[in-house]
């Protein structure tokens, strides 16, 4: 069951300067930082507010680690924006299968790794009215602070 907006995902050409106005314009501090090589991405999760279901929301800003990354293709195409929204689940697996039953393309055969550990897959674009839209499952519940990690698988 889907139960929060796990987060909304923001392709930027910068991160450093996007996370400064985030911070400076509405108050949102970086809760965590990483560089997510499968994904080509470097990231960082802004939480927003906690959720019932021991979960959060967060704005994730994205920005190309490589040329030949998903995001950098967007980001040529269409410029900064949003890029996809995040829906959570504690059942990633369960919920992508049900979806793909109903004739929906999820673009992985099993849930690969997202931010801070969670387990993540993708629903295509063109079979959701235009929105690429990602699944997620939590590690733990988001209750730690800061942190940042480089992670390559
Ligand atoms: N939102 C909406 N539409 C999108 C889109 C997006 N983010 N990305 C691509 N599209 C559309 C394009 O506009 C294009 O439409 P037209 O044919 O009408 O022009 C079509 O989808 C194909 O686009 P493309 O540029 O040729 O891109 P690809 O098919 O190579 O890739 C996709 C599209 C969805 C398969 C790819 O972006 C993908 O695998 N995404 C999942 C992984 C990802 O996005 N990772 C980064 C975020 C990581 C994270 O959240 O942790
Ligand atoms: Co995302």
């Amino acid at each position: 069951m889907l139960t929060r907006i796990d987060h909304i995902g923001i392709a930027c050409f910068d991160l450093d300067k996007t996370t400064e106005f985030y911070r400076a314009t509405y108050g949102f501090e970086v809760f965590h930082t990483e560089v997510n090589e499968e994904q080509g991405v470097r990231e960082a999760m802004l939480r927003i507010n906690g959720t019932d279901d021991g979960g959060a929301s967060y704005i994730q800003l994205l920005e190309p680690v490589r040329e030949d990354s998903t995001v950098a293709k967007w980001l040529d195409k269409n410029g900064e924006g949003v890029h996809h929204i995040a829906f959570g689940t504690a059942d990633v697996d369960a919920d992508s299968e049900e979806i793909r039953g109903r004739g929906v393309r999820v673009l992985y055969d099993e849930p690969r790794r997202g931010s801070m550990d969670s387990r993540i897959t993708f629903l295509h674009p063109k079979d959701c009215h235009g929105v690429l839209t990602e699944l997620v499952t939590a590690a733990t519940p988001h209750t730690s602070g800061n942190s940042s990690a480089t992670t390559s698988h």
